[in-house]
This record gives structure tokens, C-alpha cells and sequence, in this order.
């Protein structure tokens, strides 16, 4: 197991007691366990040896320290095994519905005898939950609503950004093998969308043994299929990954086969037909000779086409743009970004002081970089009040760090569209985020004229994760799309492609409409620590999904060239 799967079973064990009714120090104790183990900067299994944990973990007793090493050596943990037994686990499955803690599930199961989440709607549906202490009729509705949303999105796609970590591990690996000579991830993570369902990984190598190489991976829990050039296994995060070996010469035809996506594949089959050609795994074929399948660049080029990135490949034009122009859009890169605005300090809710922060940019080779931390609405995250703000502006002007500290702040979108902060600060910041992160429940007209008014504030700049979508977690806020965009063309608005892989907000279908209607954008990691800032690549997947360019985004010029557009 690894630190995220321990964290988790901690988690699980501070849930039953809990919903046991066990004291809230015991309870507790598990809780923080399984913060801490989830925050170190290290792995676990690399730090036991026969005495133990090498280093001590602040917060990890004896007890919790023989429970770590029984997970990392056994894969199990016989202690939640233990306290499992007899308890309806359909529990813990409830726990998951937004707005549920472990006192509610107390209450339903103890009153209802519920312990299902079909059996909660069906108690909800019949109205029996209204009935109960500190419940009524308004919190039995919005439990309902969290269990439709729930269903869904259980899904289990995972992650673009654990599946890319997952990838890269398998990778590291596989490079282990003596007789590896190429080696391409494809599927849903190379075309960078948004939720991963499987791994694919490609392989020209001299195969002998191979196969076994792969499945004996320590993080292989299960090997659903090993045959000579296809096996699949399962992670111990839970993700599956295919891996398939290929000869040399079908690696570009494979590689443009298994990234997919399927429907832009069918196409291009379509596209080969009408030219008397097929089109498969292994080449482009004219009969039984290959006349391309080395290189996915010589598939494309035989078929009349330029080489399509895999982030446009989901047949949504950029087959008939390719057959048109003769030539792709240049989309934006990585390496065309010049610095990051939007990102937290300990001003608000982000781990790590603003000195911190600009060394990491810095260190990117950024430009500069802008502190934007919440306004006072956002009370949970410690959001800033004047005086506050003002002490942040002073630090920056003293702050000497070779790179360019733009003063900004996230503002809060307050219920009747006006800003959480007054002109006289607003006025004198580099960066306006405009975030609504309440009252995201208003309907479509009501929240579309909210968000209209709020872009049309003078001192708006940009409109931070516009849809207040979570992936796999909660759906986007509900209003008027194409309106608040041309509100934001209008009144010079950037919209945000914000690049926490949670967020991933806007996509490419709303991308693709802002860009037409002549909107800007601006690529930001809303980074709370250190390690966030890292996500930069992410958003640029979701903006060349999104067929934008470097011209499109604003973060790609110099700050002077940047502000520009607002003047
Ligand atoms: P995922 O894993 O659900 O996130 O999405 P993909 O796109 O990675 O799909 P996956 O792993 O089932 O298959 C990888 C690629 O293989 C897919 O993008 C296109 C190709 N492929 C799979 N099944 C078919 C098929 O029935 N027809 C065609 N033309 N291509 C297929
Ligand atoms: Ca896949
Ligand atoms: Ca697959
Ligand atoms: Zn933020």
C-alpha cells in the first residue's frame, strides 16, 4: 500500500468508530493520522526496515506505526477487518453524499434502520427524513439532490493527474527492461482529457520476457490477461493499465490507433476507404503492402492530412480543418506560458508564504507571477480584509526575489453580482480574479445576470473557474454560457482555464465557443502550495483540447503586453 491507500484505511477506521460512537480522541486520532500520512514528503514503504518506521512521524504512535507496517508488508490492515465485522459498510458508502457526516448516518441508521444509499433515497422520496430530530423538510430535499448527484458521478474515471503519475511510474519501470526501444503512453491521457478510464502503453522492444517484466510490477495487484504482446493489470490504485508490444514498423499506426479517440479513428478508417486504402493497428494498408505505419506523421501525410495533435483527435472538425488548410493550428505549449496568476499564500488559504511561492516561480523560469488570495466572504479560507491586503502589498514591495510580483487578489462574487472588495482596493491591484464559490444553487436566469454583473464591475480583469465545476464531484453552476461570454468579450474579461486537475474549468466545448466569440483566456494553476504549480500542464492540455493558441492566451506574453488588454 502506499501513503494514499494508508491515509485511507485511517480514514475508514476514524469513520466506523465514529459512527460507532466511539470517543472523539479516539476518533480523532485516526483522522489526523491519516492528514499527516497523506502530507509527507516521502514514501512510506521506502522507510521500514525490520525495527520499524526509520524516522519518527510526528502524530504516529506505536500503535498506529505497527498498523502502517502491517499495511506496507501484508497489503492489508487486520484491525478494520476486525471492526468491520457486523457493521453495515453500506454506511461508509453514504458518508460519501455531500452535506452526510457520521452523526446524520447515525441518526438514519439508529431511526430507519437505513444503512444503504437506496434505501436513504427511498426513506427521502417517501418523505420519512423530515420526520426526524434537527431535519426538515428543506435539508431532506437537498439530500436528495446530493444522492442524484452522487450516482452521477461515481464513476470510477480517475484523474488526469493520478493517472499521469501512475503512468510515469509504469514507464520508469518498464524502461527497467533491457530490451526496451520505445515506449508511448496513448488513450484518453495522451488526447489530456479530463478523467482517465484506463492506461494505454505502447512498446517496440525485443519482447522476450517482457510481459513478465510488466506483471510483476510491485504495484500490480491483479493480472487480469498476459499473453505475448497484450496483458492488463490492475494497480494497487485501483487504475488498469493495457500494455501492448508492437513490432517497429505499425508503431505510428498503432500509436494514432490506441490513442483514439475512437470516433476521430472511425473517421480517418472512412478517409483511408475513399482512397482505396485501409486503415488499422497495424498500417495504412493497399492490400497486403503497408504504405505508412512507421510514423503516425506518415499516416496522416498518405491521407492527405497534416499531423493532427492528439488533444484535437476526438472528431469534432479538425479532420475537415486538416483536409481544408493543409495545415493544424498551432496550438499552445508548456514552454509558451510566462508566468501563473492566480495562486494562494498563507494571506488566505495557500501553504506556503509568498516569498516561497516566488522562488518556485522563479525557479520555472516565469516572468511573474501573481498573489491572489481570497477576499473576506471566503471566511473558510481566511480570506482578506483592507488592512490585510494592504500588509500583503507592503511585504511584495519589499520582497526582492528576481521575479515580478503582481499584486491581485481572487474576489468573491457576492449574491447580487457586486465585488467582495471596495474600489478604492480594487483599483490599486495588477490582477482581479472574479470567482463566484458561493451561491452557485441560483437559477439559470437569476445566477446568469449575477455573473453578468460582476463582469461588467470596471475593475474585473478575470473570471476564475467560471463553472464551478469539480470533476467527478459536483456539476457546473447553472446559467447562460454563451451570455456571460459575450459579456466578458464586451467588458475585456479573460476567462480562466484553470488547471487544478479538480477543476479543469473551462473545457474544451466552452473554449471553442469563447474563442469564436473573439474572448481571451488565461492559463492559472490556483496554486495553494508548492506542488500545484506543476499543474500548469494540465490547463494546457484542456486549452489545446480546446484548438487555442498561444495568441488566445494571455499568460503566453510579457506582463507589459499582458496588461494591455485590459487598458
Ligand atoms: P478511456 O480509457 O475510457 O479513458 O478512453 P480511451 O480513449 O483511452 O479508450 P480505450 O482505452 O478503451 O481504448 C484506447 C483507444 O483504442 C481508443 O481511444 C481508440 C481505440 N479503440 C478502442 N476500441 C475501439 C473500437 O472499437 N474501434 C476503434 N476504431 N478504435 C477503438
Ligand atoms: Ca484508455
Ligand atoms: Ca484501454
Ligand atoms: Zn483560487
Amino acid at each position: 500500500m502506499d501513503n494514499k491507500q494508508i491515509a485511507e484505511v485511517f480514514n475508514e477506521i476514524g469513520n466506523i468508530l465514529d459512527i460507532k460512537g466511539e470517543s472523539f480522541f479516539r476518533v480523532n486520532a485516526y483522522r489526523r493520522a491519516a492528514l499527516t500520512v497523506t502530507n509527507l514528503p516521502y514514501d512510506l514503504r521506502k522507510m521500514i526496515d525490520g525495527a520499524g518506521i526509520k524516522e519518527k512521524i510526528p502524530g504516529i504512535g506505536k500503535d498506529l506505526e505497527a498498523k502502517i507496517v502491517e499495511m506496507i508488508e501484508t497489503g492489508k490492515c487486520s484491525f478494520v477487518d476486525k471492526i468491520k465485522v457486523g457493521f453495515p459498510v453500506g454506511l461508509l458508502e453514504i458518508l460519501k453524499i455531500r452535506g452526510i457526516g457520521p452523526k446524520k448516518v447515525k441518526l438514519f441508521y439508529n431511526e430507519l434502520a437505513i444503512k444503504t444509499i437506496p434505501e436513504l433515497k427511498k426513506a427521502g422520496e417517501a418523505g420519512m427524513l423530515r420526520t426526524l430530530e434537527k431535519m426538515g423538510e428543506k435539508s431532506e430535499s437537498e439530500i436528495l439532490k446530493a444522492i442524484d448527484e452522487f450516482s452521477q458521478f461515481s464513476s470510477d474515471r480517475t484523474m488526469i493527474n493520478e493517472a499521469q503519475m501512475e503512468a510515469e511510474r509504469v514507464i520508469a519501470y518498464l524502461n527497467e527492461f533491457k530490451g526496451m526501444k520505445r515506449i508511448q503512453f496513448c488513450g484518453s491521457l495522451r488526447r489530456r482529457q479530463e478523467t482517465i478510464g484506463d492506461i494505454d502503453i505502447l512498446v517496440v522492444a525485443d519482447g522476450e520476457g517482457l510481459m513478465e517484466h510488466f506483471c510483476s510490477f510491485e504495484d500490480v495487484i491483479n493480472v487480469i490477461a498476459q499473453g505475448d504482446t497484450k496483458s492488463s493489470v490492475i494497480m494497487a490504485s485501483g487504475i488498469q493499465c493495457d500494455l501492448r508490444l508492437v513490432p517497429d514498423e505499425s508503431f505510428g499506426a498503432a500509436a494514432h490507433y490506441f490513442t483514439g479517440s475512437k470516433e476521430h479513428n472511425i473517421r480517418m478508417r472512412d478517409l483511408a476507404k475513399k482512397k482505396g486504402l485501409k486503415l488499422n493497428e497495424y498500417g495504412l494498408m493497399d492490400g497486403d503492402k503497408a504504405v505508412a505505419g512507421k510514423t503516425e506523421e506518415g499516416i496522416f501525410k498518405k491521407l492527405g492530412l497534416p499531423f493532427i495533435p492528439p488533444e484535437m483527435r476526438q472528431n469534432s472538425g479538425e479532420i475537415e480543418y486538416g483536409l481544408k488548410h493543409g495545415k493544424m493550428p498551432a496550438l499552445v505549449e508548456l514552454k509558451d506560458i510566462r508566468g501563473d496568476v492566480h495562486t494562494h499564500s498563507t494571506y488566505s488559504d495557500g501553504k506556503k508564504s509568498i516569498a516561497e511561492m516566488a522562488k518556485c516561480f522563479k525557479a520555472k523560469g516565469y516572468d511573474y507571477f501573481a498573489v491572489t488570495d481570497h477576499s473576506a466572504a471566503m471566511a473558510v479560507t481566511g480570506g482578506m480584509k483592507d488592512a490585510d491586503i494592504r500588509r500583503q502589498w507592503k511585504e511584495i514591495d519589499k520582497l526582492d526575489v528576481g521575479i515580478k510580483i503582481l499584486k491581485g487578489c481572487e474576489v468573491d462574487i457576492l449574491k447580487d453580482g457586486t465585488l467582495d472588495f471596495s474600489d478604492e482596493i480594487l483599483k490599486e491591484l495588477d490582477i482581479v480574479i472574479i470567482s463566484a464559490h458561493m451561491f452557485g444553487q441560483l437559477d439559470s436566469d437569476e445566477q446568469t445576470k449575477r455573473l453578468i454583473a460582476a463582469v461588467e464591475n470596471k475593475y474585473s480583469m478575470i473570471m476564475g473557474h467560471p463553472t464551478g465545476r469539480l470533476v467527478n464531484k459536483r456539476k457546473e453552476m447553472d446559467f447562460n454560457m454563451s451570455k456571460v461570454i459575450d459579456a466578458c468579450v464586451a467588458n475585456k474579461v479573460a476567462l480562466e482555464i484553470n488547471a487544478n486537475p479538480m477543476r479543469l474549468d473551462l473545457v474544451d466545448k466552452y473554449l471553442r465557443m469563447a474563442q469564436e466569440k473573439g474572448a481571451k483566456f488565461v492559463i492559472n494553476t490556483d496554486s495553494h502550495d508548492i506542488r500545484h504549480t506543476d499543474f500548469m500542464d494540465f490547463g494546457v492540455g484542456v486549452a489545446r483540447r480546446g484548438w487555442l493558441e498561444a495568441k488566445d492566451v494571455l499568460n503566453t506574453k510579457s506582463w507589459k503586453d499582458m496588461k494591455a488588454y485590459w487598458i
